[in-house]
């Protein structure tokens, strides 16, 4: 999958980007057995799978390789798209109140600039508190997708003009409260995005694991422990050390379903 970002503060994704599930997903170094033939070089394994306004290095044409790691990022800062002398992007509503609109145009340009490093037909998706709420199956929807291109909002939102000219668009929040801007919501997109793609994930942490707990039965997880067996008084349930898998993923999908009846009833539907 390729992914686009547009934002005005392209420095707010390198952590995510450059950490834990979110990098591994782009890391060609991790992906060499996809690789027809050739193993990664070192130059390879030192590359980031993530670009500014240029292709994944893995992948110069901007292209997927049949064999490149299973995800790309690609940071499109919108301010490099004004083109006013101060490189504003940014002017008061029309009818007053507070705050600043994004404009139009550097939006658009940064969105069609973007589309047309890679031929195939970008999902586009406006992070704003204004749209649907995102959930897991919006999540696994979009993670089938070859190419997803996010525009973070920031400030008081938005030329809606451009939301329109960009139809399709799927506007999409993370929940019922206020940030200061799309980025963080992005990221968080990303994050649950990726774990989705085939290859991204270990075996030990799969999505097929999760049959094994509460997350593909649309339940909260169990409870989780680890060494020591005894800590401050407290021991571990007794089933997890019995070695019987059978009645331990039995204990497990009812410590599962407590859980979601007491805490998150409607879940349960
Ligand atoms: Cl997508 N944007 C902002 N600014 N705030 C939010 C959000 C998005 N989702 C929840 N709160």
């Amino acid at each position: 999958m390729r992914i686009d970002i547009l934002t005005l503060f392209p420095e707010m994704f390198a952590s995510v980007l450059n950490s834990s599930i979110v990098k591994r997903a782009a890391d060609p170094a991790l992906h060499a057995e996809r690789a027809a033939a050739a193993p990664a070089s070192p130059e390879d394994a030192a590359a980031s799978g993530i670009s500014g306004s240029s292709a994944n290095p893995a992948t110069p044409s901007g292209l997927p390789g049949p064999s490149g790691p299973p995800v790309s990022y690609h940071l499109v800062d919108i301010r490099d798209y004004t083109t006013n002398k101060h490189h504003k992007v940014d002017r008061p509503p029309f009818g007053g109140g507070p705050g600043m609109v994004i404009q139009c145009q550097p939006v658009w340009d940064a969105v069609m600039a973007a589309e047309a490093q890679d031929p195939r037909p970008a999902t586009r998706v406006l992070m704003t508190p204004q749209g649907r709420r995102l959930d897991q199956a919006a999540v696994a929807a979009l993670a089938t997708k070859p190419r997803v291109l996010i525009i973070a909002g920031h400030y008081e939102g938005i030329d809606e003009r451009v939301i329109e000219k960009l139809a399709p668009i799927e506007e999409v929040s993370i929940g019922d409260y206020v940030l200061s801007g799309g980025e963080l919501p992005a990221m968080v997109l990303v994050d649950a995005m990726v774990r989705l793609i085939p290859g991204v994930l270990g075996d030990e942490t799969s999505a097929h694991h999760d049959s094994f707990s509460g997350g593909a039965k649309g339940l909260l997880d169990h409870p989780h422990y680890t060494k020591p067996r005894e800590w401050m008084g407290m021991s571990v349930p007794e089933v997890l050390l019995s070695g019987d898998h059978a009645k331990i993923a039995k204990w497990r999908e009812e410590q599962a379903r407590e859980r979601t009846m007491k805490r998150r009833p409607d879940l349960l539907g």
